[in-house]
C-alpha cells in the first residue's frame, strides 16, 4: 500500500539519516517520536562519511519504512534509486548533482513512486516544471545550514518566494529552518518545511513539529 502524493504531505517533512543523530538517540525511536508528534512525511537521507551503506543501510531503511507504512505517511529515499526501487518506497528525492532526472523518471516508469527534486534557481525550477513525474520541488537552503557539507549559499525567504512563483509544482522549503526563523516563511507560498536538525536535535520533538504545523 503506497501513499500517493498530495501537497499536504509537505507540511512537516522530516529528513534524517544516522549521521544526523547525536548522543544516544537512534533513528527508529526518533522517527516514532516524530510520527507521534505529527510529521507528514519522512525522507531517509543516509549520506556522508559516517553514513551506513550496503546491507546495514537497507536493513535500517526497512525498519523505518515499516514505521511510515503503519503511520500512513510517505517513506521517501534520498538519492538511492536502487534502494528505492528494491523497497518500493513511496518516493525518491534527488538533487541536481545526483542521478539525472531523466534517468530517474525512466527507471521508475511504471511504478507508483513519486519524485522530489531539489531546485534552487529559477532555471532549475523551470526545467523541473517540464517533468510530469516530478511531484514536488525542494528549495534551499533558505538559511545557512550545518547539516549539509556541500550546501549552496542560502537563498533567503525572498529567493524562496521567487522560486515558488515560477514553480508549477508544490514547493517545500529546506535548510536552516529553526524555531527562531520559521515564522519568516509565512506567506512565502511554500507548502511546508523540510527539516533535519529542527527535529533530530530537538529537545522537544512534539513542540518542534507543532511549531512547523502552526506555520504550514
Ligand atoms: N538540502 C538543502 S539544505 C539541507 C539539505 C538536505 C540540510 C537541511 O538540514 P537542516 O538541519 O534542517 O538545516
Ligand atoms: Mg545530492
Amino acid at each position: 500500500m503506497s501513499v500517493t502524493f498530495e501537497p499536504g504531505l509537505l507540511r512537516a517533512y522530516f529528513v534524517a539519516g544516522t549521521q544526523d543523530l547525536t548522543g544516544l538517540r537512534d533513528l527508529p525511536s526518533l522517527l516514532d517520536e516524530a510520527i507521534e508528534a505529527g510529521i507528514t512525511a519522512f525522507q531517509f537521507r543516509e549520506k556522508g562519511p559516517n553514513a551506513l551503506t550496503g546491507v546495514a543501510k537497507r536493513e535500517l531503511a526497512e525498519i523505518l519504512q515499516k514505521r511510515c507504512l503503519k503511520a500512513n505517511i510517505p517513506f521517501i529515499i534520498d538519492d538511492d534509486l536502487d534502494l528505492a526501487l528494491e523497497l518500493n518506497a513511496d518516493g525518491i528525492h534527488v538533487g541536481q548533482k545526483d542521478d539525472k532526472i531523466e534517468t530517474v523518471v525512466e527507471r521508475i516508469s511504471v511504478r507508483q513512486m513519486f519524485v522530489g527534486l531539489s531546485a534552487n534557481t529559477v532555471e532549475q525550477v523551470e526545467a523541473a516544471n517540464q517533468f510530469d513525474r516530478v511531484a514536488y520541488i525542494g528549495s534551499g537552503p533558505i538559511f545557512p545550514t550545518q547539516s549539509k557539507d556541500d550546501a549552496d549559499p542560502a537563498i533567503g525567504v525572498a529567493g524562496l518566494t521567487d522560486l515558488v512563483k515560477v514553480s508549477k509544482k508544490p514547493v517545500v522549503a529546506i535548510g536552516g529552518i529553526a524555531e527562531n526563523n520559521i515564522d519568516q516563511l509565512r506567506g512565502s507560498g511554500a507548502d511546508g518545511a523540510a527539516v533535519i536538525s529542527m527535529i533530530s536535535k530537538s529537545e522537544n520533538v512534539d513542540k518542534s513539529v507543532s511549531i512547523i504545523k502552526e506555520v504550514f
